[in-house]
Parts: structure tokens; sequence; C-alpha cells
């Protein structure tokens, strides 16, 4: 069987019926930043499937505009945590309390040249979720995060700051995890950080998931690049779309505002001792110290001095000579570094998609080229996986993943 046909058959299979979650077993609830490039995939060969699966994200929008990172249209006791964990949501579908990556208004942008009435439909329920996060999740100009499940990234070296600044709640309610019993308990985060991602879900959970406070008064509170890179590239495709679509000058203008402030935001991130973008622990002001996934992503959002964007570039080229698969997510050089745990090392597909774009956008095609490159001999070697060892290509985590097989197809459309 082609691998195209079983990228396609990856997609069948992990189809609920309107929404695709990520993987059986370990991930079966609709995630939202997957579900962003499940679209993608899913467009090379059924455009309408892939719109439904933009539309049935935006069901779980939040009064407030937050779109959350999981929308629980069943309690799966498979999954942990589960709504029940999460509490009361104010969503019309439970939900987690959080956010995830924004980049689904790019997403439909990229689906929608020739489908204005598309385009109309969800411009309203994008803006205010973008509007969102510059509210709620923003502090003197920075968009923030709360939680490490908001990023993406879920453990990260990145986060170690901000989870140390941190305790586990004393009074922290039981749990059984159940990741660990779906994959290898080595490649995934460890005890002490899933008490403290669950002690900032019990704190929103009390504070009946009031995300103003959230941001001002929660345990974590860090700056991500990931979601300030997505989200600056968002905005210029919510501007381009509502210039299409002949939206009012009132609202060019304060999608233009959230630009300009995005732009003036990214030297909050740089770490011109490591000559790259990192995350910020906001109350502390420490940056890390650790080349990442996201790092790269000011080329995709187009961001970042030309110095910024050549010192970028000279730590890919760096990386480059240390792994056989590019990107890894976290800096081979560093301590932190192992090739098999999740975010401290594998390449991740989404990332490779979205930095590879801005690379070849930016006049650096060769490594654009190094990225795809990498991440397609693992999968041909291993399969769709939710992402790969960085050293072997072997596949990690995750087995038959949406958004690897919508990656592999967008890229041969
Ligand atoms: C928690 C679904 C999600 C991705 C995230 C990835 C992982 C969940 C987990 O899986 O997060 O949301 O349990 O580890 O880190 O990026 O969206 O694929």
């Amino acid at each position: 069987m082609s691998l195209r046909q079983k990228a396609i058959d990856t997609l069948l299979a992990n189809d609920r019926g309107g929404f695709t979650i990520p993987t059986s077993g370990l991930y079966p609830h609709q995630w939202n930043w997957d579900s962003a490039f499940v679209a993608l995939g899913i467009a090379t060969y059924d455009t309408d499937r892939a719109w439904a699966e933009v539309t049935s994200l935006l069901e779980g929008q939040w009064p407030d505009g937050m779109v959350p990172s999981i929308i629980f249209r069943s309690d799966d006791p498979d999954y942990f945590p589960g709504p029940s964990r999460w509490g009361v949501t104010p969503g019309p579908i439970p939900s987690t309390g959080v956010s995830q990556p924004p980049v689904l208004a790019t997403v439909v942008r990229h689906l929608t040249p020739d489908a204005p009435d598309r385009r109309a439909a969800v411009f309203d329920a994008l803006l205010r979720w973008h509007r969102w996060w510059h509210d709620a999740r923003s502090v003197d100009g920075v968009v923030c995060t709360v939680h490490p499940w908001e990023t993406g990234r879920d453990n990260s070296p990145d986060w170690n700051i901000g989870l140390a600044a941190m305790e586990s709640a004393p009074d922290l309610a039981p749990y059984t995890r159940m990741d660990n019993k779906h994959v290898d308990a080595t490649y995934r985060p460890t005890q002490d950080q899933y008490d403290k991602y669950l002690t900032i879900v019990q704190f929103g959970e009390r504070i009946g998931w009031d995300q103003r406070r959230l941001t001002d008064e929660g345990p974590f509170l860090m700056a991500d690049p990931t979601i300030h890179f997505v989200l600056l590239r968002a905005n210029r495709d919510l501007l381009a779309m509502a210039q299409s679509l002949g939206k009012d000058a009132e609202t060019c203008m304060e999608v233009q505002g959230w630009i300009d402030t995005g732009l003036a935001a990214t030297d909050t991130f740089w770490n011109d001792d490591l000559g790259a973008f990192c995350a910020r622990d906001i109350r502390s002001g420490a940056l890390t110290a650790g080349f990442n996934n996201s790092s790269a992503l000011c080329f995709y959002a187009d961001a970042g001095t030309p110095d910024q964007r050549a010192r970028t570039v000279a730590n890919l080229r760096r990386i480059a000579g240390k792994v056989a698969h590019m990107l890894p997510s976290w800096d081979p050089d560093d301590p932190a570094f192992e090739p098999q745990r999740y975010w401290c090392g594998p390449v991740w597909p989404q990332m490779n998609y979205m930095t590879a774009l801005g690379l070849d956008e930016q006049g650096e095609p060769d490594l654009a080229a190094q990225l795809r490159d990498g991440l397609i001999r693992a999968i041909e070697a291993s399969g769709f996986w939710e992402c790969f060892n960085p050293l072997t290509g072997a596949g990690c985590i995750g087995a038959n993943f949406s958004w690897t097989a919508a990656v592999w197809l967008s890229w041969n459309a």
C-alpha cells in the first residue's frame, strides 16, 4: 500500500464523525491544534471534511472567546484528566480550561482562498479567540501561558523554571495517570511534573475558570515562543482575511494593533547569550537557555532582526551537525536533551511543518529542505508516529498519529 493511502487510512481510522482524534487509546478526544493540522492534511483529498474539522473545533468555543485545548464529547475512562477533573467549564461542550497555540486562523486562510462564505462564517469566532489571548492572557503586552499543556510542548525543559517556582498543592486530589498505561513511562513527563500540571488544573477549577485571574494569580506564568510566534502569524492571516472580507476599519485596526504589539514583544523572548528565542518566566524575569523547536518559529512569524535571524540559522546549522533527523525539540548539546522523552528531544511533525514553511518563506530553503527531509525519512522508516528520535528516526509515544499523516499529506499533495 502506498504511503499516501496509509496516511489517508490513518486519518480515516481516527475520524470520530466530524472530528478527528490524535490517536486512539492515548488521546481519545479532539485536541485544538491537532485538529488545525489535521484539516490541512484532509484538505488534500476531501475539502468538505477538512472544513468540518475546523467548524467542529470552534463548536467548543467558550463565551469569553477561548477555544479550549481539548473538547470532551464523551467521558472516556482511558484518558486522564478527563472532564470530571477539569470540573464545570463555561463552554457549550465539556472541555479543558486552557487553550493551545492558535494555528487555526492560518489554516483557515490557507483553506479558503476561493471560499469567502466559509471564511466569513468563522471569522468572528477567530477574532474573538485572538482577542481572548490579548485580553485574558496578556501581561504588559506579552501574551503568556498558565500551563505547560497550553503551549502544546508539555514537558519541554523550557517550563522547568516556572514549575520549580511553584509548589504542588498539599491537598492535591488523588489521581491515577492513564498515559503511562498506553506508552512507555520513560518517554513521558515525570510524576513531579504531573503533580504540578494537576495543581494548576485544581487552581483553575477552584476559581471557576476565571481566565484573567488564572493569568494573574495562577501558580504558573511563562511566555512561550510557540504561542507568541504562532499568534503573530495568525494575526497577520486574520488581518488578510479581514481585508479580503471587507471588514470595517475598526476591526482591521484592532488586529493590526495585535500585530504591532506582538512584534514589539518579540525581544522578550531573545536570549542574547544563546542567540535564540527562548521561553521567559514572567514573575522572575528569568529566560530559559535551550535552543528548542519553537526557537526558529521567528521565520514563520516573519519576526526578529537580521542579526537574530542569522544567529538562529547558525544554531540550526550547528544542531544539524549533531542529529540524523532535524529538528530536535531540545538542543542536543544541552544536558537536558533526551532523544526519546517527548518534548526533551524528539522531532515533532507539526513543528517541522511550521518551521520549514517559515524558513522557505524567509530565504532559507536548504534548512527548510533538511527539516522536511528529516521528518519524511523518519516516517518512511518507522510510520506515522507522534514524534521521532532525532538520532535514529525511531517512532516515539503514539502510533498511527493524525498530525503526522496530515503533515506528510500536505507536503506530498
Ligand atoms: C496534553 C495531542 C496532544 C498535543 C500536545 C502534546 C500532547 C497532551 C498529553 O498530546 O499533550 O494535552 O497528554 O501529553 O504535547 O502538543 O496536542 O496530540
